[in-house]
This record gives C-alpha cells, structure tokens and sequence, in this order.
C-alpha cells in the first residue's frame, strides 16, 4: 500500500531546506510536475513497474489510493509530505488549487505501455468526488 512519509527538513534563519534522498528503488529516472490543474481527477491508472514519489511542493491537493484490498485518500498539504506509490496503486490526484505544484519522481522512464487503466472492482467507499467538482 501506499506510504506517507515526512522528508527530511533543515530549519535554519534562513528558511527552510526538505532533501528526497534515497527513497525510490532504482533511484529515479524521471520527474515531472503537475499543476494548472483546478477542478479535474488526474491519474485514474495504475503501474505494471514504476513507483511513484508525490510531493505537492506548493499549494495542495489530495490522492486517493486503492491497492485492490484497501483504499485510502492522502491530503498532500506540505512539501514536507511525500507518499510513495507502489505500481498496483490506482492512483486519483484531485483538489488542486490555483498554486499548485505537484511534483512526481519515478523510478521508470516513461512507457505507454507499464500504465493500467482498468480500475480495481473492491469497494469504492471513497469514490464520490462530486464535491470536488462543484
Ligand atoms: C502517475 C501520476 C502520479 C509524457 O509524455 N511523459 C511523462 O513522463 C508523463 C508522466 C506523461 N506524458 C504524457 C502522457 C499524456 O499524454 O503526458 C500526458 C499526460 O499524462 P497523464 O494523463 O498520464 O498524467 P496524469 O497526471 O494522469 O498521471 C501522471 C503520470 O502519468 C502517472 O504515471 O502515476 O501522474
């Protein structure tokens, strides 16, 4: 399932300082960021390979996570947050703001083909997103 954890963060008078070290298998191949996304559900697919960090650097938004047994919704409100997806995560990004900047480190280049879009049929509970798009 997926992981949230609290990156490393050095606090000085200067400001602060959050360091991604060493948390991807493999190490990353690849990164990229999202954002001018109010208003829409990005994702909606899962991985044959690639891990997934997220870590909304600035503004917030929110992932809903469903490994196929569990499923949980994750609020990326903090640079400090990173949560780490595992392949068979289907993954829903949603409740973006005008400010944010989601950023997305893979372990994979990218490939077409490593994407699934066929959603796990387990319980949904979560799955209601109306509210987001009002
Ligand atoms: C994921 C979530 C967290 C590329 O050409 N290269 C790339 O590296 C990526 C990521 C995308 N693209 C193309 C493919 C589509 O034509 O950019 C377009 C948008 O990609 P997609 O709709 O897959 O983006 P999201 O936001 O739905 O999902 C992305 C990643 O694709 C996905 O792996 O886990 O962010």
């Amino acid at each position: 399932m997926a992981k949230l954890i609290y990156l490393q963060t050095i606090q000085s008078s200067s400001g602060k300082l959050t360091v991604f070290e060493n948390l991807l298998m493999g190490g990353i191949r690849r990164v990229f960021y999202i954002y001018d996304s109010v208003n829409v559900i990005r994702g909606r697919h899962r991985h044959r390979d690639s891990i997934h960090a997220l870590c909304c650097v600035a503004g917030k938004c929110k992932v809903y996570v469903n490994n196929g047994e569990k499923e949980e919704i994750y609020y990326l409100d903090s640079p400090e947050k990173c949560l780490i997806l595992e392949p068979h995560d289907w993954r829903e990004m949603y409740d973006f703001d005008k400010k944010s900047i989601l950023l997305c480190m893979s372990n994979q280049f990218y490939d077409p083909e490593d994407y699934i879009e066929e959603p796990y049929t387990s319980t949904q509970k979560f799955r209601d997103y109306s509210f987001v798009l009002d």
